[in-house]
């Protein structure tokens, strides 16, 4: 029997003695650990469990019943199961962009996982206007391999099935049906957190124009039901370790088989975030750059999904001429629908983005956020013409100039 039998939510005090009690031998019997709690989002508790004398380091990740961001909102605490198996999984896939897990307690619902404290959280560095050449590169190839190879393109079909059976994540999975692609049309829960001074702009262009709702339906039954790829399902830049020469994707507890255009499109909104932070205050050079990696996200990955679909393809269907440049058609029309969908919520709905909320002044903010409406609509609504990098960058330089 160990007190770590029954599962509790637990306090730095207990994490020390739970990782020598689960992971022997990880530290010295006699070693002594301090333990912080540095959690940043909106639903875990993460520790970092420190070797003062060694600099010998571990992340314990452990599922609460009730989320961080809400106490009344309550999702399985099988999410921490389903986040580790996805990171072993991945570190197959795409090696040396994922932290490394040591194992998982299925009883406390937390994971333990390598410490990557050299590296920082990619959207606190982004506003503070940093710069990370690598980005576009580790992203691309992460993408293109997490994903490309999980379908029907590359996998073995009953293989893929199991896997679609095996991260099924309805409660992970509504939160995202009803936050993103449900509740910044129409504020049906009463929970979005609007701008007061966005309140009438809102009202106009996002709760009272039915063409969107109805685009936005359309997007959100194709998230529910094409199970293309084994999807991040939250791959904004608060899930993302950066440092100029490395990048690592972590936190997937949102996995499961859905549409790629949705990971895709998540990154490059959280980019424009970062853009919209860079421009509010006259970082011209980093607003350059992160323009310049929209386009080099889409362009890349756009080359390397053509050369990994004709090295890993196997469907006899899927070698027909023509079948690649419909596939990867389609995956751009769903990057730029889901890309638009991330920009509203996170600027209307109950999850809201620092790299915007924090913006000081009053004007400046209410630009950014009309930016971010405007843009969002013109992805989603003329989603079949975004085909390039260029075209994806042309989308917020329009709505930069709509919104002023
Ligand atoms: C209730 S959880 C709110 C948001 O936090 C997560 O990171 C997901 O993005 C989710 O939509
Ligand atoms: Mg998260």
């Amino acid at each position: 029997m160990s007190r770590y039998d029954t599962y509790f939510l637990m306090k730095c005090e207990d994490v020390g003695d739970y990782v020598q009690t689960k992971y022997p031998g990880h530290f010295a019997p006699d070693a002594k650990l301090t333990a912080k709690e540095i959690g940043d989002g909106n639903l875990n508790y993460v520790f970092r469990v420190v070797e003062e004398a060694s600099g010998k380091s571990v992340i314990v990740k452990q599922a609460g019943e009730a989320l961080r961001i809400s106490a009344d909102m309550h999702v399985s605490t099988d999410r921490n199961r389903i986040e580790s198996e996805i990171l072993q999984l991945q570190d197959k896939y795409a090696p040396g962009l994922v932290p490394k897990i040591y194992g998982y307690d299925t009883v406390m619902c937390a994971c333990c996982m390598e410490d990557l404290s050299d590296h920082e959280l990619m959207r606190y560095a982004l506003m503070r206007h940093e710069i990370f050449p690598q980005f576009a590169e580790d992203i691309t190839t992460y993408m293109v391999n997490t994903l490309l190879k999980t379908t029907d393109v590359a996998m073995e079909h009953k293989e893929k099935k199991a896997l679609v059976k095996s991260f099924i994540n309805p409660e992970l999975c509504e939160i995202t049906e009803d936050l993103v692609l449900t509740e910044p049309y129409n504020d049906n829960q009463g929970r979005n957190n609007v701008y007061p001074p966005m309140a009438d702009f809102v009202k106009k262009e996002l709760y009272g124009d039915e063409e969107l709702a109805l685009a936005v339906a359309k997007l959100k039954f194709e998230f529910m039901n094409n199970a293309q790829a084994l999807l991040h399902g939250d791959l904004h830049t608060g899930s993302i370790f950066v440092k100029k020469d490395s990048t690592r994707v972590f936190d997937p507890e949102f996995a499961f088989y859905g549409p790629m255009g949705y990971d895709i499109g998540n990154v490059i909104a959280n980019l424009i975030f970062a853009w919209d932070n860079g421009r509010a205050y006259g970082a011209e050079a980093f607003c350059q750059w992160i323009l310049k990696t929209i386009e080099e996200t889409v362009d890349l990955f756009c080359k390397k999904f053509v050369a990994c679909f004709d090295e890993c393809v196997t469907d006899r269907m899927a070698k027909t001429p023509g079948f690649r440049e419909a596939y990867l058609a389609s995956i751009l029309s769903d990057t730029a629908a889901y890309t638009g969908t991330e920009l509203h919520r996170r600027t209307v709905g109950m999850a809201n983005v620092k790299d915007v909320t924090t913006i000081k002044d009053e004007a400046a903010r209410v630009h950014a956020e009309k930016v971010n409406i405007l843009a969002g609509k013109d992805y989603i609504l003329h989603r079949e013409s975004f085909k390039t990098g260029a075209d994806f960058v042309a989308a917020v330089l329009r709505a930069d100039e709509a919104a002023k």
